[in-house]
């Protein structure tokens, strides 16, 4: 095989790229290898969350589960719609993907039809036994795990196609779809799903939903909360809402759906899907451009907006030390002859190829020539695409990879997104756990949607230890709540962030978010411990 230097066409500085080639001769479907691959740990490697993290009380109002309860449950799903008190199957379902929170959970429940999520949460809440809805279990903040002994409520055997309007391209689906297995079946009728993300092979829609996942092509399409057109949700007490419009416009009333949309479980149960899928485009063009500071990056991307415009649908750059972080762990392939500060990766999709060939052409040469990039790549076909598109999947894996990983995932205005990356690298030092030979943080790696303003600094580490965590929250979310930006930009808030709530939002809306999750679920037994914070 060809290295992919020679494959790939080289863009040296200041040469015309009037001779770039066609760049996708047919529809690219992107089919990105599944990233979920598990951390090396054994079972009992990874501590729960409850040792890791002292401060948690299990809230003794909840009932603890009997047998009576599990055979109830099996009048419901079947002996086979259940895992129960076998410790290497509950396993999966008790530990997150990073492997860094853990429950202790007795029971996985696997109903079929929205009728039995019903008549699980009605027995659930008639009892008081808390609940854990799970998707594919990708989520980052360690919501989609017990914290204690919760029943895991998995959509996975709820993973049916409903329906598909081939005249607006609206897809209705059961929320236990994975969504690359959604986005094949939409390929092959010439639409796609309008979100994408590194664990689309694993994730499933109900589960983006209820995180509202941004992922890399929310630029071009938007958040969920404008491309889901209806939901069907099973409330607490077992009530079925049946949301599931699929009309493009419709004021009739509160639009119930949006509460569900980033509830990250904690509100009911997501069983059914209707969302607007775009078309799938004719031409994609993918290119790769190494610069020299975050201001070129910021120049780069003011100015894709104005030359590449309607056809933009991905921006994304990562630093030197994601490179550096990625080649670590993943057979390192050597894109362009020599390393850069920073990279961007442009995708572009429309409907007219020699459109737009020209189009990015002409942006890659001004960028050249105007010394904004100093090195760039463009994919020559659909292989190359996903070259490069894995590298820039494939920092959450490597990174997951490291001894012990602080995420973050913050918003706040272009401009200043690196600044905050700076700030922390000189914030650790300075606290002294950073630059020397055996400073426990390793690393600082940042990476993200640029487009979206939304940063992914992730802190790796020799091992946990309070005084780095210490050093880093709050004083993180000030930097964030300081420069007008968000704590959460897409992960959500799960266990990892819920305390810190109040940096992003104010006493009145925390308050009124607390109203509405009482009326929703008097109980409280959906998703505990989560979301919220505690006081
Ligand atoms: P889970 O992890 O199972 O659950 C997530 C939360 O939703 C939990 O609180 C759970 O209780 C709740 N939930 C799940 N299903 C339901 C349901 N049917 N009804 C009610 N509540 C439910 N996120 C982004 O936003 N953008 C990215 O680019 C992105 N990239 C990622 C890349 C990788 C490699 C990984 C591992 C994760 C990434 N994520 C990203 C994070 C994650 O939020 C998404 O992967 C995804 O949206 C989670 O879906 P899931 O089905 O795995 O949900
Ligand atoms: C991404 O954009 C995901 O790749 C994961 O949101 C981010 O690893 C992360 O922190
Ligand atoms: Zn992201």
């Amino acid at each position: 095989m060809l290295s992919i230097a020679s494959r790939l066409r080289l863009l040296s500085s200041r040469v015309a790229l009037t001779s770039i080639k066609p760049i996708v001769q047919k529809s690219a479907v992107r089919t990105v290898p599944v990233l979920c691959a598990r951390r090396p740990y054994a079972t009992r490697e990874v501590s729960y969350t409850v040792d890791k993290f002292p401060g948690y009380i299990r809230n003794e109002s909840f009932k603890k589960l009997t047998d009576q309860d599990v055979d109830y449950f099996k009048t419901i799903v079947g002996d086979n719609g259940l895992i129960y008190d076998n410790q290497d199957d509950l396993f999966a379902f008790n530990t997150d993907w990073m492997h860094k929170f853990r429950g202790k959970s007795q029971l996985v429940l696997k109903p079929k039809t929205t009728q039995q999520v019903s008549d699980i949460l009605k027995y659930c809440n008639q009892q008081k036994l808390a609940v854990v809805p799970q998707g594919g279990n990708t989520g980052l903040v360690g919501g989609s795990v017990p914290v204690f002994d919760e029943v895991v409520l998995s959509l996975q055997g709820m993973n049916k196609i409903r329906g598909f309007d081939n005249v607006s391209g609206i897809l209705t689906a059961d929320a236990g779809c994975v969504l690359e297995v959604l986005d094949n079946w939409l390929g092959e009728k010439g639409y796609m799903m309008p979100l994408d993300l590194g664990a689309k092979g694993s994730c499933h829609i109900g589960g983006n939903i209820a995180t509202n996942a941004g992922g890399l092509r929310l630029l071009r399409y938007g958040s969920l909360h404008g491309t889901v057109l209806g939901l069907e949700v099973v409330l607490p007490d077992g009530t079925i809402l049946d949301n599931m419009s699929t009309l493009r416009k419709d004021n009739t009333g509160y639009d119930l759906k949006q509460l569900f949309i980033g509830s990250e479980g904690t509100i009911g149960v997501i069983t059914g899907v209707s969302i607007l899928t775009p078309h799938r485009s004719k031409a994609v063009n993918v290119a790769l451009l190494g610069l020299n500071s975050f201001e070129d990056v910021q120049k780069a991307f003011k100015q894709s907006r104005v030359e590449l415009s309607e056809i933009l649908s991905a921006f994304e750059f990562w630093d030197a030390n994601a490179l550096e972080m990625f080649k670590k762990h993943a057979t390192p392939k050597d894109v362009m002859e020599k390393e850069y500060p920073f990279y961007i990766l442009i995708e572009t999709s429309g409907s007219n190829k020699d459109h737009d060939d020209e189009k990015l052409t002409n942006y890659l040469e001004n960028m050249m020539v105007d010394g904004v990039a100093e090195d760039g790549v463009v994919a020559q076909d659909e292989t190359q695409i996903r070259e490069l598109w894995s590298l820039r999947e494939g920092f959450t894996e490597a990174l997951g990879k490291e001894p012990a990983v602080y995420k973050y995932d913050i918003s706040m205005p272009v401009p200043k997104l690196y600044e905050c990356v700076e700030d922390m690298r000189q914030h650790l030092r300075d606290g002294g756990v950073f630059g020397q030979p055996d400073s426990p943080v390793t690393d600082v790696v940042a990476y993200g949607h640029v487009g979206d303003g939304n940063l992914h600094l992730n802190i790796a580490a020799s091992r946990l230890e309070s005084r780095v965590s210490a050093l880093i929250e709050p004083y993180l979310f000030e930097w964030v709540a300081n420069h007008q930006g968000s704590i959460s930009a897409e992960h959500g808030l799960g266990v990892a962030k819920n305390e810190f709530l109040g940096y992003s939002k104010s006493p009145v809306m925390i308050k009124m978010m607390k109203t509405m999750k009482n009326i929703l679920d008097p109980n409280g037994i959906m998703n505990p411990y989560k979301y919220l914070p505690s006081h």
